[in-house]
């Protein structure tokens, strides 16, 4: 049972205490259960805000992060959460991220990291690289500069050759939810279409190779789309000014394709001409700042009538609108209005006339194929991991830059390569590794020339890539994994939130599939089981610092202890939804609490307390249910039946109505009454009393128990029972409690409600005609008037008509 472990920032947040009580009571109840669970816990501690804080506190990131550890790690025990802390990780720790680093180079060897340019954000001022959060309205965070696009080289992971197979393996996931499914699908964005090149009218050795999903629409083209970043768009700067200006203007765009989508949409004409590999007409090409260069190739063809942003560009600029495809249904379409982007028929496209779209695609690539113009393609969304973070709080990039070698991973026995923690940070801008000579300068492992160190750190999406299968072996320095990692692995529970759908998820998949794939693991997928709380809600908006409606864990554990706190946060909602705060409801959790303790207070020395022997057997060897009174017969079957209930609900993490189950037992312990009337001879009520309070209240603190863990496991020792409550039995249902012998009666006479007889369920019909006649209710009712007619409904009434 795992968590996603979270950034030391400081404090928990009610956040953390919904996520983390909610796998803590999943890892109780299936230890109950009788599972051999695992739930470990460790910190996420690399990362840009150790590093804000340095600038603005003065203080060291590793003593900030540090500190923090200590302060949340003690706000995590006193909220109770059973982690076994010998396996805590902390992965700004060498011994946690050498095998990162080794991991890396192995990766490397293979392949499988490469070093490439890359577009980032540049703060002129500041001189340094901006994460893409840094960049508020188009400028630096702290500089206010505005942000420019910078080219440099970066480390990248090749999770697209994993594209096919991280795509696949989303169908063997049942047990995630539907929408992260769907997140990850999105994410690769597998695209089924072709690539088609088109000619330049000046020089025939050249060609614009263009990437899309409907060829269908290929005698539609109007122009030709570049990237503002596309090689030929780089050499048309040279010799139209015009273009190098919107080149340049197009620089200070932030990066994030989330921000491209939004922008008004502008171009510029370069005056060039391409060629339509089919009809041979000359085509416009201009360059646009909606296409991206990573993406496909980097060009479109722009099929402005059945595309949305082509359609909108051409508006712009007066370009050709040329509909090849109508609806399937014959109904007209007014194409100056708006592009007709559904699959439909072709017309106006020659040969193809008539095709369906899904047809003309295939002909139209075949078409290409032949005339050596074309092919069909499977593209995907998913681009290279960028690895790279010009930066200094995190784990060093492995890799030993030689004049005469070139790149050279640091050989195992050098590893790790240890980030300095003593460093004068002062106001830095640029990474501070950079100003440490004793970091970078080294010697060639190649050639022991000297050479410099890579000075970028690593992503902190890698640490969390992989921590979850550390955990089984965190004590192992020869290795990064051991069998004890094959054990474990794949992690059964995994609760987290739902901002990592995507991408922490993702890369934790590849890093699985990767870890097989060099013999570390035996499995496919790290997470079976994926659960993604709800939000913190106050007055219906989200509990954030920057909202001020925070409510701090902490005043409340001193306030009401952890106990109140975790029964409420389980209590307010299904994990899945959204929480909404209320004071209000605290308090009454709070409430059941004392009532479950003053209960136990009340009747402990009476009735509740348990011989062992009862608890071992966890049944009632000395009762014969048959001769009980069915009053009593009924509370127990009320008991079961709740029982019966709540563990359904602990299986599909429904822990409020667990909540409720517990509550609904308590009220029924609370008012459990011995029986007034024994005239039938059933076993002594007052000796039965004894014993379902004894077992009802056994069931009822070990239901409570993975939701209440103190509370609980105090009671469970003061009233006798053996040993921990966490290593107690869980509860079971006993079928026979279950079964109902008696049933409820209606009886009226002349139809109206005189009376409620019980009876033995297989009591027949004129049996319970006498029992019903018999009842002295009855009886005043009828005062010897006769008898006409006497009608049983089975199962339900008898009427005594008189
Ligand atoms: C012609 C066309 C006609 C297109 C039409 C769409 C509709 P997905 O589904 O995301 O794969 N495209 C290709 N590369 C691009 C880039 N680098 N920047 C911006 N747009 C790009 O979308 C693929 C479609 O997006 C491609 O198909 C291309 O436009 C555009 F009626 O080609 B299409
Ligand atoms: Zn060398």
């Amino acid at each position: 049972a795992c968590s996603m472990l979270p950034y030391p920032s400081g404090k928990l947040h009610m956040g953390h205490v919904r996520n983390y009580t909610i796998a803590d009571v999943i890892a109780r109840y299936q230890r109950m259960r009788g599972k051999n669970v695992l739930q470990p816990m460790g910190w996420d501690a690399f990362g840009l805000p150790a590093e804000n804080a340095a600038i603005q506190h003065k203080v060291l990131p590793a003593d900030w992060t540090y500190q923090n550890i200590e302060a949340m790690r003690t706000q995590f025990k006193r909220l109770g959460f059973a982690y076994d802390w010998k396996r805590e990780i902390t992965t700004c720790k060498p011994d946690y991220y050498r095998w990162e680093q080794w991991l890396f180079t192995k990766l490397y060897e293979k392949g499988l990291a490469y070093r490439k340019n890359s577009w980032v954000n540049w703060d002129p001022v500041d001189q340094t690289v901006l994460a893409n959060e840094q960049v508020v309205d188009g400028r630096g965070w702290r500089s206010g500069a505005l942000v420019e696009r910078r080219e440099i080289p970066q480390w990248f992971l090749k999770i697209t050759d994993y594209a096919d197979e991280l795509l696949d393996g989303l169908d063997t996931l049942q047990g995630w939810p539907d929408q992260v499914l769907t997140m990850q699908r999105n994410w690769i964005g597998r695209s089924e279409g072709a690539l088609v090149h088109f000619t330049l009218d000046n020089d025939p050795s050249q060609s614009i190779e263009v990437f899309t999903t409907r060829p269908d629409t290929l005698m539609g083209v109007s122009y030709i789309a570049l990237a503002p970043q596309h090689p030929l768009t780089e050499q048309i700067s040279q010799q139209n000014s015009n273009v190098a200006a919107f080149v340049t203007e197009c620089l200070h765009v932030p990066v994030s394709e989330v921000a491209i989508e939004t922008l008004e949409k502008k171009g510029v004409d370069t005056g060039f001409r391409a060629i339509h590999p089919l009809t041979g007409e000359r085509l416009p090409v201009w360059i646009a700042n909606f296409v991206v260069m990573d993406y496909g190739t980097g060009a479109v063809m722009a099929v402005p009538a059945h595309d949305t942003r082509d359609f909108e560009f051409a508006q712009q600029y007066q370009l050709a609108i040329k509909p090849v495809v109508f609806p399937a249904t014959g109904e007209s379409w007014d194409f100056n209005q708006a592009p007709f982007t559904q699959l439909g028929t072709l017309v106006d496209s020659n040969e193809f006339n008539g095709l369906s779209s899904e047809a003309a695609s295939v002909a139209i690539t075949d078409a290409l194929t032949k005339l050596q113009k074309g092919q069909s393609k499977v593209q995907y969304r998913l681009r290279d991991w960028g690895v790279s973070r010009q930066r200094y709080w995190g784990t060093p990039i492995p890799i030993i830059y030689c004049n005469d070698c070139g790149p050279v991973a640091v050989p195992e026995a050098d590893l790790p390569v240890v980030l300095p923690e003593q460093v004068a940070f002062g106001d830095a801008t640029v990474s501070v590794l950079k100003s440490i000579p004793e970091f970078y300068q080294t010697t060639c492992p190649k050639c022991k020339k000297p050479a410099t160190r890579e000075t970028d750190t690593f992503d902190t999406f890698v640490e969390s890539s992989w921590y979850y299968a550390r955990f089984a072996c965190k004590n192992q320095h020869a290795a990064m994994l051991d069998d004890r990692a094959r054990y474990w692995t794949p992690v059964d529970m995994y609760v987290g939130g739902v901002e990592h759908a995507v991408m922490h998820l993702l890369y934790a998949r590849f890093f699985h599939k990767v870890m097989r794939d060099f013999d570390l693991i035996n499995s496919d997928e790290p997470f079976l089981r994926l659960l993604t709380q709800g939000m913190v809600l106050k007055a219906g908006t989200k509990m954030s610092k920057s909202k001020g409606n925070i409510v701090d864990p902490q005043g409340l554990i001193e306030k009401y202890g952890a106990d109140t706190v975790r029964l409420f946060t389980m209590f307010a909602a299904p994990p899945e939804q959204s929480l909404e705060w209320s004071d209000s409801g605290v308090q009454g959790s709070h409430r059941f609490l004392r009532k479950l303790w003053t209960f136990a207070e009340e009747h402990g020395e009476k009735n509740i307390r348990m011989t062992n022997y009862l608890l071992l057997n966890n049944l009632f060897p000395n009762v014969d249910w048959n001769f009980v009174h069915p009053e009593q017969c009924a509370a127990r079957r009320e008991i079961h039946e709740i029982l019966k209930q709540a563990c359904h609900d602990f299986d599909r993490f429904q822990f409020n109505t667990v909540v409720s189950a517990a509550m609904k037992i308590f009220n029924l312990l609370s008012k459990l009454q011995v029986p007034e009337k024994n005239d039938l001879g059933y076993l002594n009520p007052a000796e039965i009393q004894e014993h379902l309070l004894h077992e009802g209240f056994s069931i009822l603190l070990r239901l409570l128990a993975p939701i209440v863990p103190h509370i609980c496991q105090y009671l469970w020792s003061e009233l006798g029972y053996e040993g921990l409550i966490i290593n107690a039995k869980w509860p079971k249902v006993i079928a026979s409690a279950l079964a109902v012998s008696q049933i409820d009666i209606i009886v009226q006479v002349n139809g109206k409600l005189r009376d409620q007889i019980q009876v033995p369920v297989d009591a027949n019909a004129s049996t319970i005609e006498q029992v019903a006649l018999s009842s002295e209710k009855v009886q005043k009712f009828i005062l010897g008037g006769s008898v006409k007619k006497v009608i049983y409904v089975p199962g339900k009434l008898v009427n005594i008509v008189l």
